[in-house]
C-alpha cells in the first residue's frame, strides 16, 4: 500500500491473515503511517522510500491507517480468513463468482465468503465512511 499524491494507495487494501505490506512511499515527502487498530498496532515513523521490514498483518479485522503529518491520510487494511474476496469501485457492487455483493450508501465496499459459488456465504465486510 504506497502512499502517492498524500494518499494511500489503494485507499483499501484486502489481504489474507499472515500478509506481509509494505509502505513505499512514492512522495517527495515523508510520511509517518501507523495504526492503533486492535488487529494491527504499528508506526512507521518519519520515512521515505520504503521501510525495509514489511507490517505483518496477523489478525483478521480492519486495521484503519493515518499519517501523523498529514492528518486527512486515511487508509484501510481488511485482514480476511479466506482467500474469496472482492473489492467494488464506485458505486459499490462487488461480484464473488455468481454472487454479488452490493452497498448502497458507500462507495466502496468489500464482499467476502467462507466458499466460492456460495451465495449465502457471502457478506459486506466492511464499509468505508464516506
Ligand atoms: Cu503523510
Amino acid at each position: 500500500m504506497s502512499q502517492q499524491g498524500k494518499a494511500f494507495v489503494p485507499d483499501v487494501l484486502v489481504v489474507t491473515r499472515g500478509t506481509s505490506v509494505h509502505f513505499p512511499n512514492r512522495d517527495s515527502v515523508r510520511h509517518h503511517v501507523y495504526s492503533f487498530s486492535p488487529i494491527k498496532k504499528f508506526e512507521l515513523k518519519l520515512y521515505t522510500g520504503t521501510p525495509a521490514n514489511p507490517v505483518v498483518f496477523d489478525k483478521s479485522g480492519v486495521a484503519v491507517l493515518g499519517c501523523n503529518i498529514h492528518d486527512h491520510m486515511v487508509g484501510w487494511v481488511l485482514v480476511l480468513d479466506t482467500p474469496y474476496f472482492g473489492t467494488s469501485a464506485a458505486p459499490g457492487v462487488v461480484r464473488l463468482d455468481n454472487s454479488l455483493v452490493s452497498c448502497r450508501r458507500s462507495t466502496r465496499c468489500v464482499g467476502a465468503a467462507k466458499k466460492p459459488m456460495r451465495q449465502l456465504g457471502a457478506r459486506i465486510l466492511a464499509k468505508p465512511p464516506t
